[in-house]
Formats: structure tokens, sequence, C-alpha cells
């Protein structure tokens, strides 16, 4: 069991509708972390969300490379890019939060993937690197310590922010129950979790807390 302290902090990972089923970029069962998320958010003091907010040009979307499909690759500000749908396109439902999520306690929504020079799957820096949301200055003008971690997908997006938390010195929780994976391969998902266990983040269930 882990006691929840008035410093922690929940961070919501991109629990937007494109990442849901019958979205755009739809995540297999992505709609069953909104109770779990909603029932943990009761349990925290201080929640933060992230929102992928791309415009419509984003070099990541395979719509945006003639000849292109999603599943393929390209390079993308230096580094080798997954080809992903049209999806989570500012000012378009794909971009909102899903309908059930409660938002009502929120510290702050911190958007990314906004540069479409290069994508961003960390709430914290681009893939590159260079683009910095802010949200670890947040976290630390906030005298955060531990970041629980949860939302879409397992596999990018919070895995890359769960990395990221702890590389900037957080104690820092995934809540396995709290996610779902992409799974283009159907391993990526245990991987994930794997590779997060190896950094030294810990993997806990919503009934851990
Ligand atoms: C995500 C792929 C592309 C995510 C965002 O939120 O995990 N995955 N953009
Ligand atoms: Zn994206």
């Amino acid at each position: 069991m882990v006691k929840i302290e008035k410093n922690d902090v929940l961070l919501v990972v991109d629990v937007q509708n494109d990442f849901v089923p019958g979205g755009a970029l739809a995540v297999k069962e992505g709609d069953l972390v909104v109770p779990v998320i909603n029932a943990l958010q009761e349990e925290f003091k201080q929640v933060i969300a992230t929102q992928d907010f791309h415009p419509s040009d984003h070099g990541s979307f395979a719509a945006n490379h003639p000849g292109k499909n999603p599943g393929e690759f390209i390079e993308l500000a230096g580094l080798t890019q997954i080809l992903w749908p049209v999806h989570c396109v500012q000012g378009t439902s794909g971009a909102d939060f899903h309908s059930d999520l409660n938002q009502g306690q929120w510290l702050g929504i911190f958007q990314k993937g906004k540069n479409k020079e290069v994508d961003s799957y960390s709430g914290f820096f681009d893939n590159a690197r260079r683009g910095d949301t802010g949200l670890g200055d947040y976290l630390k003008s906030l005298s955060v310590e531990r970041v629980f971690v949860c939302g879409l997908a397992l596999d990018y997006c919070v895995k890359f922010t769960a990395m990221d938390a702890m590389e900037l010195g957080f104690d820092t929780f995934v809540i396995a129950d709290a996610t779902r994976a992409v799974n283009l391969s159907p391993e990526d998902g245990a991987k994930a979790l794997k590779e997060m266990e190896q950094k030294g983040i810990k993997i806990l269930t919503s009934k851990d807390i």
C-alpha cells in the first residue's frame, strides 16, 4: 500500500476522445481507464493533466506525407518517427478530454505536440528534448517529490512521461490498471512496463492506493 501525501501529484496523460474506442487513434479498452482515474483523483490533493494537441499539418501524421501510411517510418527532427493517423487536432472533438473524466480539481493542463516539426510523447519535453512544456518546473514549484502517472497510452505517452519524471528526479509510479497500451506489436505494453521498472519506476495498481 502507498499512502498518498498532500504534495504527491497525479498526472493524467492524454485521456482524450481520439485515444478511446471510436477515436482516430483508438487504444483498445482506453475508455475503461476513465472510472479508475476518476476514483484515483479523489485520493489526491494535486492532479494535473496533459493533452496531445497537434496542428493539422503535424509531421507525425501519415496524411502529411504523400504515399505514406500509418505505421510506416520517416525521419522527423533527426529522429526515427512512426507515422500516426491524424489525431488530437487542435479545435476538434478528438482532442477534447473524455466527457466522463472529472476535471474539477485539475491544477493545470499541459499541452504537447504543438510544434509540427517534432513529436512529443512526454508531458515534459518533445522527443528531441528541445522544447519544454514547463511541467517539470511547475512540479518543482509545488514541492512535488512523488509523481503518479496514469492515462493513455502506456507504451507511448505514459512511458515517456514517466521516464522523464524519473530523470528529473521525481520518485515515479505508474498505475497499471489506469493505463492501456496501443500495442502496435502485441507485447509493447508489457515491454514498456519492464523498461520503466528497469529505470526504477514503481508499477502499482489502483488497489495499492
Ligand atoms: C500518443 C501516439 C501519438 C499518446 C500521442 O498519447 O500515447 N501516442 N500521439
Ligand atoms: Zn500525438
